[in-house]
């Protein structure tokens, strides 16, 4: 059995949950983010993250391996294009989604996201850094879209499903794409709207959105915020060091063990 320790919002989750619709492969679904099962997801990955991937008792962790093992064991269809420096590429803007992008988008959406229900407001400068940032990276992307339609070449990969779920982020953070300055991405934009495994995606953020939240509660952790090396990294990077120490004190901040302690 194919079972996904899974958040219907988490951007790595939905990459996954993205490559196993075009490959069409059936799995369980598990909202292992919400608190009533953060113990079945501690026995599987010791850092506590989704997505993990648990098949037939085999245990696979973060979002890039996962993806790579149903790869290996999927080939057809296909996430990954065909010519090695194409393959490259696609694993180079996977990991840039996954490391940076990711990063903005986490470290300045604590005060609009519902999960982390904040009375204060973001440190001095720090949604504007943000809105920088990714402003900076949907030039780069525009810049690198081609005639071909997807990132790398004219069928979807890995590298527009790591892509994806972050440009979709952009406008409730501010950060408004348009035609004259960026034809490509909205074209792209459109393109992967098409697809079945997007639309299924989107439909069922929809759903989660209203059932997770709509009701005024949450079931996952309001307080504390989970602080992974590279959403540190750009928070320090951008000098709010001084602030997230304060968070620590406060109890607001923890940051995952391999050792899987109990937070
Ligand atoms: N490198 C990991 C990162 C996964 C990750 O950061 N997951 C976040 C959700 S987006 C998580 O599980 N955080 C733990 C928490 O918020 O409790 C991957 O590619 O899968």
């Amino acid at each position: 059995m194919r079972r996904l320790f899974d958040n219907p919002f988490s951007p790595f989750a939905r990459k996954v949950r993205l490559v196993l619709a075009t490959k069409r492969l059936p799995f369980e679904s598990v909202d292992a983010l919400a608190l009533a099962h953060h113990a079945e997801l501690l026995r599987v990955n010791p850092r506590a993250e989704v997505p993990t991937l648990e098949d037939d008792g085999f245990v696979v962790v973060g979002s890039a391996d996962i993806v790579a093992y149903l790869e290996d064991l999927h080939p057809a269809p296909t996430v990954f294009p065909a010519t090695p420096r194409a393959r490259a590429r696609a694993r180079a803007w996977e990991r840039f989604c996954d490391g940076v992008f990711d990063a903005i988008v986490h470290d300045i959406s604590i005060w609009t996201w519902p999960t982390h229900r904040r009375q204060d407001a973001a440190p001095a400068g720090l949604l504007e850094a943000g809105r920088r940032d990714l402003a900076e990276i949907a030039a780069r992307v525009e810049a690198s879209l081609g005639e071909e339609g997807f990132l790398c070449g004219d069928q979807p990969t890995i590298a527009d499903f790591a892509l994806f779920p972050h440009v979709s982020s952009l406008k409730p953070l501010g950060v408004l794409l348009d035609e004259i300055a960026h034809p490509r991405l909205l074209a792209w934009n459109r393109r992967m709207r098409e697809l079945a495994a997007v639309r299924e995606d989107l439909a069922h953020l929809k759903t989660m959105a209203l059932e997770r939240f709509g009701r005024g509660d949450s079931p996952y952790e309001g307080v504390k915020i989970v602080w992974r090396g590279d959403r540190l990294e750009w928070l320090f990077a951008n000098g709010f060091h001084a602030w997230w120490a304060e968070e620590l004190h406060a109890g607001r901040a923890v940051v995952p063990s391999w050792r899987g302690e109990a937070r």
